[in-house]
């Protein structure tokens, strides 16, 4: 009896201990298990202790920290309920979104987990040596899918029930389904792009089945689609680097031929991606004249790959919940539908509606650490109080959430404007400053994402660096938020290009718009915030009209400082304006004081 009260330290002989944290139990088994140790041995005259320690085997410690709790993230969310209560006062779209955000807390945060930890593998024979190339996706993946479709994360931007405000509508969906979404989001921006192209081009032939299924709300007929611009040569630079060649059908198709080598979501329906027309000779027209849009479905009606042979699965940094591979085309048969040489400027409207996705993922990922962030802070203390009450931690947070609003209200403010130009009532001066917004806001709030998400992170202290809390995985999958959808610097010279294109139209809408964004009525306590953003506005008119007489090549050397400059003021005009709306709160007005 004496002996089974002496705990975890007993000594079995010199230089021997018990392995074991069940001693009590285990020291009169058989099969307790003793291990060598390079340790001086307990001194059998040591004081013996009743009960268990603390930190034993047994016990590891009486103090665990408790985790980071994710709310309804639409009830958590002031800015988002104020912008929908200024322009979107509808109660419809209010309680769906508040039904949405506890299914997401109850039900999809989970998938999304399961997602990251179970990926896609690819299966390229079967049991009997049969090609098969089949990508095996988890079941939450699936799950995302139906959900999408349920939801109307794609229908809600085609249905249009609250005309020009239904992108905005569908956009705050997403914004608030992606940081749960385990990346579905990126199949669903490829798919609406692609029903955008389509509706663009007039919905005829095959493209007819394509577009109901892209835009269905029936999880049994929905599509998603790829888009599958990137081949060896041609990362950003499509133009010169696209060698897929597209060979004509005497039946008016074509027949792929090339390597796709970067496809997103690969276990896509349908896909639409760029190709030469070849001559009868062979011939085809190099660069981006030479490049033609096709749309494919990519399974046969058993489910198999059509003409394409999947070579493999990505090894990436981040959104690995997705299947990204690299694919031989083999002959896919395909549609052109575009002209013959039109293929980038019909997929740029792909371009523009996936950019903005990739804008909302990013705001999206902002807002969702910093609300785990202010959980956070209230659950964890150090320095003999909780986090949220020390002034240095909370002004982090604080900067974090400035650069959140600011960045969801240019977002919003793109997606308002594309709202407008789909439904007919945008003025010239709207379509200049969506050309021009697009990207400024993907390339501004692509790394604003890594900056506040890694900031975020730190606010966890070493939990943030450990993998099974989820949080890594928010700052991997944000790394290529600046990178997809043409990274930092195509983005930059894609607003120059439009500047270029239009005369300089689209930053004389811009000009006009921000001034009269700060020049409406705003509060007098916003005066100093005022002055600062016309200040800022004065000072880059200036360095435009001195810039457009240096030599060619200094505005390209300047393009990420000018895209960066047209973000912030414009944010900070935004802010202002948002802050000056008569049911504006306290909050509204401090960010953009700040
Ligand atoms: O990465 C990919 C899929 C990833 C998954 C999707 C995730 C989405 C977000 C998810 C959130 C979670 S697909 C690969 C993406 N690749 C790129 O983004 C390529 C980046 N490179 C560029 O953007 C380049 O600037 C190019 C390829 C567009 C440049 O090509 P060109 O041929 O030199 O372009 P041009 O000559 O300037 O323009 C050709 C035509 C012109 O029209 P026309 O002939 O009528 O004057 C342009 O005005 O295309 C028009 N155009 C545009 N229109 C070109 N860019 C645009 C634009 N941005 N907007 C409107």
């Amino acid at each position: 009896m004496a002996s089974s009260l002496l705990l975890h330290r007993q000594v079995t002989r010199p230089g021997y201990w018990v392995h074991t944290g069940m001693y009590r139990l285990l020291s009169h088994s058989s099969s307790a298990k003793v291990v060598k140790r390079d340790m001086a041995p307990f001194p059998q005259d040591a004081p013996t202790v009743e009960g268990p320690a603390e930190f034993s085997r047994a016990g590891i410690g009486g103090f665990f920290q408790q985790k980071p709790v994710l709310k309804n993230p639409f009830l958590g969310d002031a800015l988002l309920q104020g912008y929908l209560r200024r322009h979107l006062p509808s109660e419809a779209v209010y309680s769906d979104l508040l039904v949405f955000g506890e299914r997401l807390v109850y039900e999809v945060d989970g998938w999304g987990r399961e997602c990251e930890t179970t990926p896609p593998k690819l299966v390229t024979y079967d049991p009997w040596g049969c090609r098969v190339d089949r990508i095996v996706t988890s079941p939450a993946w699936q799950r995302m899918k139906d959900l999408s479709a349920q939801e109307g994360l794609v229908a809600i931007g085609y249905e249009r029930t609250y005309g020009e405000w239904s992108r905005v509508y569908q956009m705050c969906k997403l914004y608030l389904f992606s940081p749960s979404s385990g990346l579905y989001t990126c199949p669903l921006a490829m798919t609406d792009g692609a029903a955008k192209v389509i509706q663009a081009l007039g919905v005829s032939g095959p493209t007819q089945e394509a577009f109901s299924r892209l835009t269905s709300r029936n999880p049994e007929d929905f599509w998603t689609s790829g888009q599958w611009m990137t081949e060896r040569k041609g990362g950003s630079d499509v133009g010169s680097g696209t060698e897929t060649v597209a060979l004509p059908q005497s039946d008016g198709t074509y027949r792929l031929s090339g390597f796709k080598w970067f496809t997103s979501a690969t276990d896509a329906d349908m896909t639409l991606t760029l190709g030469r027309v070849a001559d009868r000779d062979g011939r085809t027209t190099p660069g981006s004249r030479g490049l033609s849009l096709f749309y494919a479905a990519v399974r046969d009606e058993d489910g198999m790959v059509q003409g394409i042979e999947v070579q493999r699965l990505k090894d990436k940094l981040g959104t690995r919940q997705m299947p990204t591979a690299e694919l031989l085309l083999d002959g896919l048969p395909a549609y052109r539908l575009s002209e013959e040489g039109r293929g980038v400027a019909c997929i740029a409207n792909m371009l523009t509606l996936t950019r903005i996705h990739n804008s909302v993922s990013a705001v999206s990922g902002m807002r969702r650490v910093l609300q785990l962030a202010r959980d956070y802070a209230t659950r964890r203390s150090a320095f003999g109080k909780p986090l949220k009450d020390h002034p240095l931690h909370m002004q982090t947070l604080t900067r974090m959430e400035v650069e959140t609003r600011g960045a969801f209200l240019l977002v919003m403010d793109v997606c308002r404007l594309i709202g407008r130009e789909e439904t007919g009532h945008a003025s010239q001066l709207d379509t200049h400053l969506l050309r021009l917004l697009t990207p400024v806001a993907k390339l501004y709030t692509g790394k604003q994402a890594i900056a506040v998400i890694s900031e975020g992170l730190e606010s966890f202290g070493g939990q943030g660096y450990i993998e099974d809390t989820g949080l890594p995985a928010m700052l991997r999958d944000a790394q290529v938020l600046s990178i997809w959808e043409g990274t930092t610097n195509v983005l930059s010279l894609d607003v120059l290009r439009c500047i270029a294109r239009t005369s300089g139209l689209v930053l004389q809408s811009y000009f006009t718009h921000t001034q009269s964004l700060i020049a409406s009525d705003f509060l007098p306590s916003l005066s100093v915030a005022v002055r600062s953003v016309d200040s800022a506005l004065c000072g880059l008119r200036e360095f435009l009209q001195e810039a457009v007489l240096k030599p060619p090549g200094y505005l390209e050397l300047a393009a990420r400082d000018l895209a960066y400059s047209l973000a912030r003021i414009y944010i900070g005009a935004l802010l202002i304006d948002h802050a000056s709306w008569e049911g504006a709160s306290q909050s509204d007005a401090y960010a953009a004081l700040r």
